[in-house]
């Protein structure tokens, strides 16, 4: 009895030292980006996709204790260095397991998103005016062909760039051609919108102007 307690204690240490990736805790309510993200699709999208990604990196890296204390950011920056046969892994359910963390805070309730000063100075800069960074950022997101992100990236000399990205990918992994800081991320796979909007993802992605955080926009801008 004592020695199953015994063995039965270490296994769930072990498991709750191997989970290194969970959930983050969302600061808002499922329903709180409605109209322009329904709560069952936040749900789905946050428990079952973002979830898997979380569940199927942790299995993957838990072989690989030493990659566990590293942060993703290193593991992307170095792609090269991750080992064969958990690099595609790595690449899809760690790339699932940061966009998704980072989309979650770059949402938040429409009564919230409001532009700051700082940000909009920023893309005046980089683009002229404020629509014409979001034409460019809405037609990167439209023209991805099948599941991706849209991103705006400062890149490595400071420079503002939007690009897209297949799958899982990320503008921090060094195999990606613009490598730098993500400071907007817009996902457009379909598990994203597909309850909603259909196959009308252009509507998806003029919605979104309506529920970005801005503040999280300018944190990012800034680091
Ligand atoms: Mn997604």
């Amino acid at each position: 009895m004592k020695k199953t307690f015994l063995l039965f204690s270490i296994t769930l240490l072990a498991s709750v030292a191997l989970a290194q990736y969970q959930l983050p805790g969302l600061s808002y309510s499922y329903k709180a980006l409605e109209p322009y993200i329904d709560s069952t699709t936040m749900y789905i999208h946050y428990n079952n996709h973002h979830g898997a990604y979380t569940k199927n990196l942790n299995d993957a890296l838990a072989k690989y204790p030493e990659l566990q204390k590293k942060p993703l950011a290193e593991l992307f920056a170095n792609m090269d260095q991750v080992p064969a046969d958990i690099k595609v892994s790595v690449r899809n359910n760690g790339g699932g397991v940061y966009n998704h963390v980072l989309f979650w805070e770059l949402l938040t309730p429409a009564s919230k998103s409001k532009i700051t000063p700082f940000v909009e100075q920023e893309l005046i800069k980089s683009f002229g005016t404020v629509d014409k960074f979001k034409e460019a950022f809405e037609k990167a997101a439209a023209t991805r062909f099948g599941s991706g992100w849209a991103w705006l990236v400062k890149d490595k000399a400071g420079k503002y760039r939007i690009i897209s990205t297949p799958n899982q990918d990320n503008p921090l992994m060094s195999v990606i051609d613009v490598n730098g800081q993500p400071v907007l991320a817009l996902d457009v796979w379909e598990h994203a919108y597909y309850l909603k909007y259909q196959s009308k993802r252009a509507d998806y992605i003029k919605n979104f102007w309506n529920i970005v955080n801005w503040n999280k926009v300018e944190e990012l801008m800034k680091k």
